[in-house]
């Protein structure tokens, strides 16, 4: 292919015989089926002890996974020595999320086990879709940041670079959403519950973490206490399948726990209770994620566990490399960490400490050092919402930690003030240590100053990190600045997801487009092709039928596939505006109501996501989006029409399933506040068509596509900008007809007949309170994009052509891309193929 893009080699050789496993996988060939099913048969009598009519899914699930498992495992195995012995640059992906969701099909798909797979289902006569149901999402993260360090894995293994990721072994990972009388409710995830096939304990590589204070729970909260403490970080390894199955790296989580069992002093004084409570208190900092709420930061937990994860994870990545190196000098060569924004940071003062006291080099060596091994990753513009912790902390826990810092502080004002000796203020706008009430350590500015390379996810985010939010520094480090626009994976996003699809592509150019997604520009021809375009409607029709069943088992839901399916799945936050797309339901059922003739496509909206716990207006989002699915449901005027659906409990799994599902995406932020999005690029490989603003990825989208393949609308960046000073809400309620009758209803409790502080709360937010997020700014713009969406739909053919040039288009969105990218620019790391 002609595109830049895949300038890196993203195209290994594959297997091309799935039922002739080479000999390396071990065990011979392994054949799931009726005849040869031994090791299945095995893990699912004798793991359990049970007799085959006391087996169910669950256990029919672990003893499938298991057995893949054993498929899988010495290739895991032969990754590692590899690694070993080529000695080879490794790049260590530090993230406190990884939303990996379920692992049993994907590995199945990655190891090119899944014509078998099939055959074994079939003639074992299994319920394929109620045994991969048992196995629970990993819900380790909140949302994108956490779903693109699980893509940013499948990429590195299936491109054969040498890469690990390291994060949290979270015990309860996110939430679990209920939705009670349209209110969101959270129930603990207790994912754990059962033993999970997919991970291996390996205690003997557990490293010992020391903190400046011991710890005791009160209150729910982690208080520090006097005298030094040390904590036990307890690895969990999970394989990750590149695809073809050749290379399997290493997903590595920390558990937490105390260093001994007992204190035997205590013990012998008759202490036994408070000697495991203690044991309790250290197992409490890996116990559970925390939920992004952007605002309310300042948790001391939280704290704990970032450094956690940086004291284990460098104390095991600095051991493997003195395992080969002798000198600390080759670190950077062997060596590339990339910080998932700043929840990893610690890892500056950490890596300094490890360079200055362990190893005992001088100051301008370990800082040398720790630059060339570090880059860090921003992931939002939002002031609010970059971390910044109180100095108090670190003085209690990390006073070592605390000194460093101070230099680093110290040595970056006097850089500042030499260059800018005029510039009063700057070196107190850039430092690291921000001197107000109760000082506190800037997180994005220590990642900046101690790293070699800081990136935005999309172009249009990056240029307003460099330019706006962290302009005093970028002016000093301008060469550190790039952009790496994320992408997705097309293995789980549309291969493993969209059968349908993924098999009409493969039949008209081949599969090589699975890792070296530039391919699909090749279809860009066929949309000019008739037998391809009904092949495409074929497929997607399969997609909304196959989702439309789904929903009806297991929510009891249904929905009608012959309506267009327009979904917006993302958590819900003011600045992504779910109420924007409420504003513009209203607004059609107001034209429905006022002219039941009108020109209008049956419609069925899904909203799916969740709010941060503590993020009150978000949950009454979720309410007002509950009562208007509620209203328009009963109110026959509209009925077949418009319907609107709240799906509880977002997550992966249902991701996977809605999305090769729908028509329309929507990517409607305030633009200038979506750091990039990831849900855009997967809605875009499959198919759907985008309505959204100019923001984030999605003009980098658009601009694949071309513009007329999309229907973008509403303020640019530049526009929200420039109006922050003069923008009034009630100028479009008095102005435009529309809007003011969207609002009128609202506001009249037409929705929210016995709930009138939700009126009020929405009152607050949308016109009193002065409209922030510019909802009413871009209404009009938004029903006039909708109107071009719904004339196109009548022309099913043009609609269907317009889709395949979106797909053509999607090539660059492949997690593959960016990760060339990272690795070529940034970590400046090769493939070490297995052999
Ligand atoms: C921070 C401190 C305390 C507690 C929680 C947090 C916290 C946790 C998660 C802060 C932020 C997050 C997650 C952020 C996130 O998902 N950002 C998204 O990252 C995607 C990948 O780059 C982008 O596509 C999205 O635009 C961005 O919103």
């Amino acid at each position: 292919m002609t595109r830049g893009y895949a300038a890196f080699p993203t195209r290994f050789p594959l297997y091309n015989a799935p039922d002739d496993l080479p000999p390396q996988y071990g065990c011979g060939p392994i054949k799931f089926n009726g005849s040869n099913n031994a090791l299945y048969e095995r893990h699912l009598l004798f793991d359990n002890a049970l007799s085959p009519s006391e087996v169910g899914d669950r256990e029919r699930y672990e003893a499938i996974a298991r057995s893949v498992r054993d498929v899988l495992s010495q290739r895991w195995q032969q990754t590692e020595e590899t690694y070993s012995r080529e000695n080879p640059k490794r790049v260590y992906y530090l993230s406190m999320e990884f939303l990996i969701g379920r692992s049993l099909s994907n590995n199945i798909l990655n190891l090119r086990l899944d014509p078998m797979a099939r055959r074994f289902f079939a003639e074992n006569q299994l319920d394929e879709l109620a045994i991969l149901a048992q196995e629970p999402d990993a819900g380790l993260g909140n949302g994108g940041l956490g779903r693109l360090a699980a893509c940013f894995l499948d990429s590195m293994a299936t491109m054969q670079l040498p890469g690990m990721g390291y994060g949290l072994r979270f015990e309860y990972g996110m939430f679990k959403q209920q939705i009670v009388n349209g209110w969101q409710c959270e129930q603990p995830d207790n994912w754990l519950r059962r033993p999970d096939p997919w991970e291996v304990a390996r205690p003997q590589l557990a490293v010992t973490i020391e903190f400046g204070c011991s710890f005791e729970v009160r209150g729910g909260n982690l208080k520090a206490t006097a005298g030094a403490s040390t904590l036990l970080g307890i690895p969990y390894d999970r394989p990750i399948v590149g695809y073809g199955g050749k290379t399997i790296n290493t997903l590595r989580l920390w558990a937490s726990a105390a260093t001994n069992s007992f204190d035997f002093q205590g013990f012998s004084a008759g202490e036994f209770v408070s000697a495991l409570a203690e044991r309790l208190t250290a197992e409490t900092v890996t116990r559970v994620l925390y939920p992004d709420d952007s605002t309310s930061m300042g948790q001391g937990l939280r704290f704990v566990q970032e450094y956690f994860l940086v004291a284990c994870s460098l104390a095991d990545l600095v051991r493997r490399f003195r395992l080969n190196n002798s000198d600390w000098n080759c670190l950077p060569d062997k060596v590339a960490i990339q910080l998932n924004d700043t929840h990893p940071c610690l890892t500056v003062p950490e890596l300094m400490r490890i360079l200055l006291d362990d190893a005992g080099l001088d100051w301008e060596l370990a800082w040398d050092i720790t630059k060339r091994m570090l880059a860090y990753t921003n992931h939002t513009l939002l002031p609010e919402a970059l971390e910044k912790w109180p100095l108090r902390w670190f003085e209690l826990m990390l006073p070592r930690h605390l000194e460093i810092i101070l230099e680093i502080d110290r040595r970056l004002r006097e850089e500042i003030v030499t260059r800018w000796p005029e510039d009063n203020d700057r070196a107190e706008r850039a430092g690291i240590v921000e001197r107000g009430a109760g000082h506190l350590v800037r997180m994005a500015h220590l990642a900046i100053a101690g790293s070699h390379s800081t990136n935005g996810v999309a172009a249009i985010h990056s240029r307003l990190l460099r330019d706006v939010t962290v302009r005093d520094l970028a002016e000093l480090y301008s060469d550190r600045f790039s952009n790496k626009t994320n992408g997705v994976t097309p293995r789980r996003w549309l291969l493993m997801s969209n059968p349908g699809l993924a098999n009409c592509i493969t039949n008209a150019i081949g599969d090589r487009w699975i890792t070296n997604m530039a391919d699909l520009e090749l279809l860009k021809p066929l949309a000019e092709d008739g037998e391809f375009i009904a092949a495409v409607g074929m497929a997607k029709r399969q997609a909304k039928l196959r989702f439309a069943e789904w929903l009806k088992s297991q929510a009891g839901i249904q929905v009608d596939p012959d309506t267009i399916f327009d979904s917006q799945i993302k958590r819900i936050h003011e600045y992504k505006r779910q109420l924007l797309n409420g504003l513009r339901i209203v607004a059609l059922y107001n034209r429905l109501r006022e002219n039941p003739h009108v020109d209008m496509q049956p419609r069925t909206f899904f909203f799916a996501g969740k709010a941060a716990p503590a993020y009150q207006v978000a949950k009454l989002i979720i309410k007002f989006l509950n009562n208007l699915a509620d209203t328009i449901d009963g109110d026959p005027a509209v009925h077949g029409r418009l319907r609107v659906v709240f799906l509880p409990e977002y997550c992966v799994s249902m991701a996977e399933r809605l999305i090769p599902a729908s028509d329309v995406s929507n990517q409607i932020s305030t633009a200038g506040y979506e750091a990039s999005g990831t849900s855009n690029m997967k809605f875009m490989m499959n198919g759907a068509l985008t309505i959204g603003t100019r923001d984030g990825a999605t003009i980098e989208m658009a601009e694949a596509a071309g513009e007329e393949n999309f229907f973008l609308f509403g303020l640019t960046a530049e526009q929200v900008a420039a109006g922050r000073d003069w923008y009034n809400p009630w100028w479009h309620y008095e102005n435009e007809p529309e809007t003011r009758a969207v609002l009128d209803l609202i506001l009249s409790g037409h929705f929210t007949r016995h709930e009138p502080m939700i009126v009020d709360a929405l009152r607050n937010i949308l016109l009193i309170g002065g409209d922030t997020y510019r909802h009413l700014a871009d209404l009009g713009s938004y029903m006039a994009a909708d109107l071009r969406l719904q004339s196109l739909y009548t022309k099913q053919e043009a609609w269907t052509r317009r889709a395949i040039l979106n797909i053509a288009s999607s090539g660059k969105f492949s997690s593959d891309r960016t990760i060339a990218e990272y690795a070529n620019e940034i970590w400046h790391v090769s493939p070490c193929p297995v052999p």
